[in-house]
């Protein structure tokens, strides 16, 4: 009998190397954003729009998702225990209209990135408020970011503050100063050509 194992999937995608200290990375701006003056917006092409804070947020679903993050300077962490609500549980209170394709995530440091509805509303999406166990630090994106696992880290809002639908894409910060428009760190879209 043959008694190899079959071929674990690989858990780092290419050209990237395993860390374990959660490095912090963003544009030097510290929004001061607390419980108490965090608002999250969802509008744009929606049925209803949307504003909630802090109690709303924990009023709806909370899930515990063990998710791993892969930044473009190539550094990956596997395995981070976060908590908070599934994107697309908030996103159905909004409603998008069927031509909101397209989302803009808007963060209170005046950063932004995009996504395609679709991706946001993948199941391992998350709007997160704690980090192991703990309230999410303020240099983490505290109180509340976005988790988007499957792409790299640029798209995982820091303070998240609006998501903005819309009928076309529209690049964000970094999309616009030539990173990758998708992000999929297994297909190495780390910059635009
Ligand atoms: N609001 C905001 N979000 C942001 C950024 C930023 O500058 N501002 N930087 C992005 C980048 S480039 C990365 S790699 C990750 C880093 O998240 P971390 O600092 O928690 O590791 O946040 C992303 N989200
Ligand atoms: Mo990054």
């Amino acid at each position: 009998m043959n008694s190899k194992q079959p071929a674990k999937h690989p858990r780092i995608p290419p050209g990237q190397r395993q860390v374990d200290n959660f490095p912090v990375l963003d544009l030097g701006i510290r929004p001061g954003v607390t419980h108490d003056n965090w608002q999250l917006r969802l509008f744009g092409l929606v049925e209803r729009e949307v504003s909630l804070g802090w109690p709303q947020l924990l009023a709806l679903p909370q899930v515990r998702l063990r998710l791993d993050f892969h930044c473009v300077t190539t550094w990956s962490q596997l395995d981070m225990d976060w908590e908070g609500v599934r994107a697309r549980d908030l996103v159905a209170l909004a409603a998008p209209r069927p031509e909101g394709r397209f989302v803009t995530l808007h963060s209170y440091d005046g950063y932004t990135t995009n996504l395609p509805l679709a991706a946001l509303l993948d199941d391992d999406v998350l709007i997160a408020h704690s980090f192991a166990d703990a309230p999410l630090a303020d240099e983490h994106g505290g109180p509340v970011r976005l988790m988007v696992p499957k792409r790299y880290g640029w798209k995982s809002a820091k303070w998240l503050r609006a998501i903005e639908f819309h009928a076309e894409d529209r690049p964000g910060y970094w999309e616009v100063r030539g990173y990758h428009n998708d992000a999929d760190p297994w297909r190495e879209e780390r910059y635009s050509e």
